[in-house]
C-alpha cells in the first residue's frame, strides 16, 4: 500500500519539472507591478508568492486544489490534509493509510503537559498553544536530520515528518489547553483509533449533549478553517521563517503568532465579544434598529466591525455561509445565533456607506465563534485555538510542497521614504 511519502515522492518529480519548466517558457514576464501606495499599503493586491495548495479569487472565496469550499464542506480533516498535500482527494484505501499514519503519532510527551501547567493562569490560550508547538521542537526530525547533512531534496520529507507529528498532537494540545486553562479538570487522554474530529471534541470533553451534532461542527470547522492561499499574515509568516529553513515548530508557532491578531483569527474571538456585548446591553436578540445603532456608535468610535471586510474578498465569505446553513439547519432560534444572522441581513448594508472600505461582507469569523458558544465552548478566547487546529493542514502542506520546490529565502527589497520622495519626484 502507497504511504503519504511514495504518494509525494512520485508527484514531486512532476512538480519540480514543471516549476523548471514554466520558470524556463515565462521567468522574464512581469506578474505585477508595485506602485508606491502599495508599498505603503501592506502590499495589498501584489501578486509575489507561490501558493498551490488553495486559491481565494476575490469573488469566490476558498478553493482547495481548484475544489470550492462549499462541495468540500462534506469532507473530513484528514481528507482535506491529504487533498491539500497531493491536489488530490483520496480513494479509501489511501484515506486508511494516512489516517492511521496520523494515529500513530498522537501522544504529546509529558514535557508539554509540564510547561503549560507552569504558565500564569491569565496566558492565553493561543499564547499556550505557541508556547506548546515551540517546546516541541525539540522533537524536529528536519533539525536533527539537517544537522546530519541531510540532502537537499530530501528536506521536504523530513518536514512532512514534523508536520505529520504536529498535525497528530495538536488536538491533544489543543483540548488540554481547554481543560487546564478554563478549570475543566484533568486532561483527557488521545483514543489511539479515534479520526481526529471525534478525537478533538472526545478530549475537550464538554459532556454527552448532542455530541453527533458537535462533532459534525467540529469537523466542517477543522475544514472550513484549513488553508487560505499564501499571502495572509499566518501563512506568509509561516513561509517567511520556513525560508530560512528552520523547521516547522518554528515557523507554525511563528504563523500562530500573526493568527492571534484581531485583523486576523482573532476576530472569531472580537466578534462574539461584540455580539455578547450588544445582547446585554438590548436584552436578547437586539432589533433591527438596535443593531443598526450599534454598528454607527462602533464605527463612530473609531473600532472595526469584527467579522466584516478582507483584505482579498469582496463577496460573502463561502466558509461564512456554510456556518450560517449550519446555523438555519440545527439552531435557527438560537439568540446568538439569530443575532449573527441579523447583522447579516444589515452589516454590509451600512458598511457600503463607509467609502474607504472595500468589502462590506462578511468573513469566516462573523459566525463561527456563535457555533462553538452554541454547543459549550462559552470561553471565547480559546476560539482561535481550533481555528489554529485546523489551519495547521494549510500551513504543514504549504511547507512540504515549498520545501520539495526548493523555495528560496524570502527577502523583498525596502526602500526608506526619503528614497520615495526623490523617486517620485
Ligand atoms: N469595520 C470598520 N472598518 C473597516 C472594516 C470593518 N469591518 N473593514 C475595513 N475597514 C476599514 C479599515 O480599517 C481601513 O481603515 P483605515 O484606512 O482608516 O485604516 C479601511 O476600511 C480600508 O480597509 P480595506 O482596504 O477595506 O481592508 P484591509 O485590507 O485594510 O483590511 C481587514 C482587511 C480584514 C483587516 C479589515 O476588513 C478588518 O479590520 N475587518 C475586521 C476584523 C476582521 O474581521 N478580521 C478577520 C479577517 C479574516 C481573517 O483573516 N480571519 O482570520
Amino acid at each position: 500500500m502507497s504511504t503519504i511519502f511514495d504518494i509525494l515522492s512520485k508527484k514531486i518529480i512532476e512538480w519540480r519539472k514543471e516549476e523548471s519548466s514554466i520558470i524556463e517558457k515565462g521567468g522574464t514576464k512581469v506578474l505585477s507591478e508595485v506602485t508606491v501606495a502599495q508599498a505603503y499599503g501592506g502590499m495589498r493586491g501584489v501578486s509575489s508568492i507561490i501558493c498551490d495548495t488553495s486559491r481565494v479569487p476575490q469573488d469566490q472565496g476558498l478553493i482547495i486544489r481548484e475544489k470550492p469550499l462549499k462541495d468540500l464542506l462534506n469532507k473530513t480533516p484528514e481528507e482535506i490534509f491529504f487533498l491539500l498535500l497531493t491536489s488530490e482527494l483520496p480513494d479509501s484505501n489511501e484515506l486508511n493509510e494516512f489516517s492511521a499514519e496520523i494515529k500513530k503519532r498522537k501522544i504529546v510527551p509529558q514535557y508539554v503537559w509540564d510547561v503549560l501547567k507552569a504558565m500564569p493562569h491569565d496566558s492565553h490560550p493561543m499564547t499556550m498553544l505557541n508556547t506548546a508547538i515551540l517546546v516541541l521542537q525539540r522533537e524536529s526530525i528536519f533539525s536533527k536530520q539537517y544537522d546530519r547533512g541531510m540532502r537537499k531534496e530530501d528536506y521536504w520529507k523530513a518536514t512532512l515528518e514534523d508536520g505529520l507529528n504536529i498535525v497528530s498532537k495538536l488536538p491533544a494540545i489543543a483540548a488540554g489547553i481547554y481543560r487546564m486553562r478554563f478549570n475543566k479538570g484533568e486532561i483527557i487522554l488521545p483514543e489511539a483509533e479515534m479520526d481526529l474530529t471525534s478525537d478533538y471534541v472526545h478530549m475537550l470533553g464538554l459532556g454527552k449533549n448532542k455530541t453527533d451534532e458537535f462533532k459534525d461542527l467540529m469537523r466542517m470547522y477543522l475544514v472550513a478553517h484549513s488553508d487560505h492561499e499564501g499571502g495572509n499574515v499566518s501563512a506568509l509568516t509561516n513561509l517567511t521563517i520556513s525560508s530560512a529553513l528552520s523547521d516547522l515548530y518554528y515557523s507554525l508557532s511563528g504563523g500562530f503568532n500573526g493568527l492571534a491578531g484581531p485583523l486576523h483569527g482573532l476576530a472569531n474571538q472580537e466578534c462574539l465579544k461584540w455580539i455578547l456585548e450588544i445582547m446585554e446591553k438590548y436584552g436578547q436578540t437586539p432589533s433591527i434598529d438596535q443593531l443598526k445603532d450599534i454598528v454607527w456608535d462602533t464605527l463612530k468610535a473609531g473600532k472595526v466591525i469584527p467579522g466584516y471586510g478582507h483584505a482579498v474578498l469582496r463577496v460573502t465569505d463561502p466558509r461564512f455561509e456554510g456556518f450560517l446553513q449550519f446555523g438555519k439547519l440545527h439552531f435557527p432560534e438560537d439568540p446568538i445565533f439569530l443575532t449573527v444572522s441579523r447583522l447579516f441581513d444589515i452589516v454590509p448594508n451600512e458598511l457600503k456607506k463607509v467609502e474607504k472600505i472595500k468589502n462590506p461582507w462578511p468573513n469566516v469569523d462573523a459566525a463561527s465563534g456563535s457555533m462553538l458558544y452554541y454547543y459549550g465552548i462559552k470561553e471565547f478566547s480559546y476560539y482561535t485555538v481550533v481555528f489554529a487546529v485546523s489551519r495547521s493542514l494549510g500551513l504543514t502542506a504549504q511547507s512540504v510542497i515549498n520545501r520539495a520546490l526548493n523555495a528560496p529565502l524570502i527577502r523583498p527589497k525596502s526602500v526608506t521614504s526619503n528614497f520615495i520622495k526623490k523617486f517620485i519626484s
